[in-house]
């Protein structure tokens, strides 16, 4: 479809505005929301990754990029929100220690809330300690993690070991999610949830938050 695939060339060349009005014209066409997520936005975001690591685009054009994804989704949110559901819990949710990435962690944020979860989001280059103290004082049910980098992953084991270190693990499940994270190193490092998208992380939450104590 022509408008998605405008969608997709705006956001790669960073037009914040206009992917943004282009995104509100597939709205008012009744255009499936998942379509202009998944067609427009995200397949626009992986064309800009995939140059990014061809070393044909660089931080600053990945950067307006991100921007005009942002953009782009605030439209879409109140579409994934549900309105009058009862609160399915407390959740915090952040980008690990030392990574800024914030696009797949606000995507499921987004899906979160969709499913009626109370969601603290606590940002970027988030320390262990901050994770633990949040789900200590606010209650949450469930700490996610978003991590995109090889090198940042493992700060994913230290907020296992500083929810361990508190006393809080049994009452806590930790999500861990991001494009390098399988479910192998989920095992390794003790989490108790991966999945490999923001609406299966919605989802998985759920059965998370019903197998709490
Ligand atoms: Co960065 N970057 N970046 N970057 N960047 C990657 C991740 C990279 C793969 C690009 C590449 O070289 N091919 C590479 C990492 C390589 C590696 O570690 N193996 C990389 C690098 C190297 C870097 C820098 C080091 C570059 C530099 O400075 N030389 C630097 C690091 C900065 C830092 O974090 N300290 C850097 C910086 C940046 C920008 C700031 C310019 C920008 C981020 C802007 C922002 O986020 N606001 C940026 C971007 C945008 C990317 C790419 C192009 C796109 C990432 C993205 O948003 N994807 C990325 C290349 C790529 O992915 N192809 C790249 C779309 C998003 C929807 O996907 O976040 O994977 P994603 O989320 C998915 C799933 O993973 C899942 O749900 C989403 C889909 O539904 N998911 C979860 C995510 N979190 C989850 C949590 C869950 C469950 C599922 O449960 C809790």
């Amino acid at each position: 479809m022509q408008l998605l695939s405008d969608i997709s060339s705006q956001l790669q060349i960073g037009k914040a505005k206009v992917v943004q009005e282009l995104v509100q014209q597939a709205l008012d066409q009744q255009v499936p929301v998942k379509d202009i997520l998944e067609q427009g936005l995200l397949h626009g975001m992986s064309i800009v990754g995939a140059k990014f690591k061809n070393n044909e685009v660089f931080v600053p054009e990945v950067l307006i990029a991100a921007r005009a994804m942002n953009k782009g989704m605030e439209l879409l949110k109140p579409y994934y929100e549900q309105s009058g559901v009862e609160s399915k819990g407390r959740v915090c949710i952040g980008t690990v220690q030392g990574d800024l990435h914030d696009i797949g962690k606000n995507l499921v944020k987004m899906m979160l809330e969709g499913k009626g979860f109370e969601v603290i989001d606590l940002g970027t280059d988030v320390a262990p300690e901050t994770f633990v103290q949040t789900a200590m004082e606010k209650d949450c049910g469930i700490i996610c993690l978003s991590a995109l980098l090889t090198t940042t992953m493992s700060a994913m084991k230290q907020v296992v070991d500083a929810a361990k270190g508190a006393g809080i693990r049994e009452k806590v499940k930790i999500m861990v999610g991001g494009a390098p994270v399988t479910d192998e190193f989920r095992k390794e490092i003790g989490a108790d949830a991966y999945t490999a998208d923001a609406a299966s992380a919605a989802e998985k939450a759920l059965e998370l938050m019903e197998s709490l104590p």
